[in-house]
């Protein structure tokens, strides 16, 4: 025992001494870089700045250096610079500083890229900001602020900015503000003051639960409410390279990144969040629609070795009548994990068509899994070779291997311009098995690999891999944003070279340029899915859904996203919530997360909850790690709360599903679907300390259960917080519910706490045991909660064919030809006879119009005395139709 004992004591010292050793160097880098700052130098103007037509400026700024700067150089300083200063358009501008030709490694302003939209040339009266400059000779600074409230937008005064080649930094003054965003990473949805890094990676295995480390997602951007009228504003730093945000608030924000330029985009909002999101969203390009079919849910596991067992799980879900749209297959069906290959030993491909036959009514859609790297073994590797699209090793000069499932293996270039063809081709092989693969998922897209650079330097052995974590240090490299690990720690290496010519796909290479994953890392997963949504299209799909990991700014307009790895426990249950939140601010707002959680094993209880706040996810799919005890609705029959909540959410998700899409349809690929509380309220300072209800649009606010309960009550106490001068409706028995804190219990066998908002009609679907989306009919139950004045509004799609194959819903998004407004208005008549007004503006004539039937009417919240009233109005037998005219209903109703 005693010896167990002094091993234990060793091992400690030895962990602890060695996480010292490695705190000090972070230390000892910190000072460095201090150092510099103080001393090194500073830029100023060289001559007044030059307005242009805009009403923007250029200048150019020159380096006086410091005293030290001699004895502590970090990498050479740039000396010449060009600062530009860029107006587009009333609410948005650019500030940017480059070297003085703009010859830098950074991403192109034209598509697929985020880019500069021609915007109509305002004057200068009408935009809603200005900014100030310094003096010739001064230390350089540069504020933008709001014209209406002064409010400071930006401002590096008397902040240092320093530009190297491989380390540049600028500060930002940061003044009773409160921010959210700030990258890929599980936190609160408020951020901190702290560290944060930026850098795709599949961390969360490695220093998962250090809050400032970023994982799969590159998203450098920031939604500020500003502390002067209350104002909201986006700000993008519109960089790739690896980079760290040090945030100390009511002080500063500071980047430091290791390359690029100083490139900021800023989106200048009103007082709902809601404007200046949509702005960004419309600089990434917009976000892309996903087939309705997504919006059900979806069953996976890694671990479905064979045909028999997709099988197995297809029966119960059949038999129990569980709602399911989609039945994954994860990396198990390959043959020996190679891409675009089945394993038709153990997949069984006349049970595979049994189980994806759409004809079929139980018949699901087959989702896969395609992950980046490529086989050295396969014949992919081949093509890929003789097609010259493989990243290249600078130490070898061939195709640089890595390691991941399959084995040893090679990574696509995305930025040769063969690779689309190279991509689109092993689809097509795909394609063969006679399976149609609907959902596409693409994953290990950071590149993640499973040894850090590459096979045959700084292999993976064990001393390796620690020296690794534990060595910041990297030639040429002055500052490491991660601090924990080094940059290619289960990545490729920082010097492997991409195509590099004319022909590029992403981003074409100035002057002599080689460029090297040390630029293009974090653009990897945007690549891919570029490459694959190209592949999909060409092979016909009208809406693509591809759920890819990794991700930039800019993704949102080829592929949706879930947010990887989480383990089953109450802490990451709740933290998705907010992770969900961000995405929907980076412009993915189609993305879930695996429900029950990926590693260990769910208990009953947390399963139970979090099948219940998973059903209103945007994505929802219970997906499950290898080895870990099974996690399916049924796979707890000791606690069949488990099964009996998951089917009464699930029933009520797709009683709301058209409702539901009709959100992102509407939203035509700007703004944000699942919200936070105080983005409906946001002057209700409370709403913000609420980060795990969430609002439906502006619909509905759901509040989950989010901590364990009492399991022999086999109840949860639960607080709701309703916002102080609103009133809501309860979604299940229409109770009203008024500002403020409701506490009640929640058994375990229950559906997610939700409320209609006062002035809003929704639109559900009312049909019971309708498994499959595509058999969702064209009947509707308007839920009408009227506000103080008896009024209340809404939208529906007047179309009731959604499947993406017609080609319906695209054009519907392009023209916005096919949303109709609802609003309703109740009024008095004699004595206890009310009478109901609903109106439908059907503006544009849509070809592909197809009647609606409303054939229920639930109307919430009829003012009596002292109390509200709701009224079911049953109109089976003579259904209010809107057609293609606008239509309208006068219902006369006893109370
Ligand atoms: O190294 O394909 O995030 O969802 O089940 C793990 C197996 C690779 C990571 C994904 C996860 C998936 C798993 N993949």
């Amino acid at each position: 025992k005693s010896k167990i004992l002094t091993a234990i004591g060793i091992i400690a010292t030895v962990v602890i001494s060695v996480y010292g050793i490695h705190q000090l160097y972070i230390q000892h880098e910190a000072n460095r870089i201090e150092n510099f700052r103080k001393h090194a130098g500073f830029y100023v103007l060289k001559q007044e700045v030059e307005s242009t037509q805009d009403g923007g400026f250029i200048g150019f700024l020159s380096w006086i250096p410091g005293k030290k700067e001699q004895e502590e150089p970090l990498s050479p300083v740039i000396r010449e610079l060009k600062v530009i200063f860029k107006v587009d358009g009333k609410n948005e501008c650019q500030f940017k500083i480059t070297d003085a030709e703009d010859s830098r490694f950074q991403l192109p302003y034209n598509e697929p890229f985020p880019f500069t939209k021609e915007q109509e040339q305002k004057s200068k009266q009408q935009r809603i900001f200005d900014y100030k400059v310094s003096k010739v000779g001064e230390q350089f600074f540069f504020e933008l602020f709001r014209k209406s409230s002064g409010q400071t937008i930006f401002s590096t005064k008397d902040r240092p900015i320093l530009f190297t080649d491989k380390y540049l930094e600028i500060s930002t003054e940061m003044n009773e503000e409160i921010i959210f965003g700030l990258g890929d990473r599980r936190t609160d949805f408020q951020i901190k003051s702290g560290r944060y890094s930026f850098w795709n990676a599949d961390a969360m295995w490695i220093d998962n639960g250090t809050p400032g480390k970023s994982i799969y997602g590159y998203h450098p951007m920031y939604l500020r409410r500003e502390v002067i009228e209350n104002n909201f504003h986006v700000t993008l730093f519109r960089n790739t390279y690896g980079l760290q945000v040090d945030y100390k608030q009511n002080q500063y924000l500071t980047y430091k990144t290791i390359g690029g330029n100083l490139d900021f985009k800023f989106f200048l909002g009103n007082s709902n969040p809601e404007n200046a999101i949509k702005l960004y969203h419309n600089y990434v390009n917009g976000w892309i629609l996903h087939p309705f079919w997504a919006q059900g849910f979806h069953q996976c596991r890694w671990g479905y070795k064979s045909s028999d067992q997709l099988m197995e799980v297809w029966d119960k879900y059949n038999s129990l009548q569980i709602p399911i749209d989609s039945l994954w297959s994860d990396i198990d069906y390959m043959y020996e994990y190679q891409d675009f290959t089945i394993d038709t030993e153990r997949f069984n491909l006349t049970q595979m068509h049994a189980i994806y036959n759409l004809s079929n009514p139980q018949g699901v859609h087959w989702s896969s899994i395609i992950d980046v790297g490529i086989s050295i073994e396969e014949e992919g590797a081949i093509r890929g070779q003789e097609m010259n699209i493989f990243i290249q090793s600078a130490k070898t000069k061939d195709p640089i291997i890595g390691t991941v499932w399959p084995g040893k293996t090679y990574f696509p270039d995305f930025n040769h311009p063969n690779s689309t063809e190279y991509w689109y081709e092993g689809f097509v092989n795909l394609t063969k098995y006679g399976l149609q693969q609907d959902g596409i998922w693409i994953d290990m897209n950071e590149y993640s690999n499973f040894v850090t650079g590459e096979v045959g330097k700084d292999e993976s052995t064990f001393i390796n891999e620690i020296k690794a974590f534990f060595t910041t240090e990297k030639p040429n490299l002055p500052f490491n944003p991660l601090e924990v690990r080094r940059l290619d720690h289960r990545t490729l290496s920082l010097d492997a070279t991409h195509y590099s010519g004319d022909q590029a796909v992403l981003v074409n290479a100035t002057k002599n340029y080689t460029i090297t994953q040390y630029d293009m890392h974090n653009i990897n997963g945007f690549g891919e899915g570029l490459a694959t949504y190209k592949a999909a299209k060409r092979l016909g799909k009208k809406l693509t859904f591809i759920l890819s990991r990794s991700s930039m700014f800019g993704s949102g307009r080829y592929v949706q996203h879930w947010n990887g790895d989480a383990f089953s426990t109450w802490e990451y249950l709740r933290l998705i919530i907010p992770s969900i939140m961000n995405f929907q601010m980076y412009g993915i707002p189609f993305v879930g997360d695996d429900i029950c959680g990926l590693a260990l094993d769910a208990t009953a209880e947390l399963c139970a909850r979090w099948q219940q706040l998973g059903s209103l996810y945007p994505f929802s799919r219970n997906h499950n790690g290898d080895k870990y005890s099974p996690q399916e609705p049924y796979a707890f029959p000791k606690h069949p709360y488990v099964l009996s909540s998951t089917i009464k959410t699930l029933s009520i998700r797709y009683q709301l599903l058209k409702f539901y899409y009709h959100l992102f349809v509407k939203g035509n690929g700007l703004g944000t679907v699942f919200r936070p509380l105080f983005w409906e309220f946001p002057g209700d300072e409370q709403s913000y300390q609420h980060q795990f209800q969430f609002m439906l649009g502006d619909y509905l606010l759901a509040s989950p259960v989010v901590n364990s309960g009492n399991i022999f009550t086999q109840k949860t106490k639960h607080c709701v917080y309703i916002p102080e001068n609103s009133l809501f409706f309860d979604f299940y028995n229409y109770n009203p519910i008024q500002g403020g804190d409701h506490c009640f219990q929640v058994p375990f066998d229950a559906v997610v706490p939700m409320y209609i908002k006062s002035g809003k009609i929704v639109h559900l679907q009312d049909r019971k045991n309708t498994l499959r989306s595509r058999f969702l009919d064209n009947r509707f139950t308007l839920l009408i909660a009227l506000d103080e004045n008896n009024q209340s509004s809404g939208s529906i799609l007047t179309i009731d064919n959604y499947n993406e194959d017609d080609n319906i819903i695209q054009n519907c998004t392009e023209q916005q030809n096919c949303v109709a407004n609802l609003s309703a208005n109740i009024s008095q008549k004699s004595g206890n006879q009310l009478n109901i007004e609903i109106k439908v503006n059907q503006a544009v004539s849509n070809t592909n119009f197809q009647e609606i039937i409303v054939d229920k009417l639930i109307v919430v919240g009829i003012k009596r005395s002292e109390s509200y009233k709701f009224k079911i109005i049953d109109m089976i037998n003579n259904p209010f139709i809107i057609n293609k005219e606008g239509s309208e209903l006068n219902l006369f109703f006893e109370l």
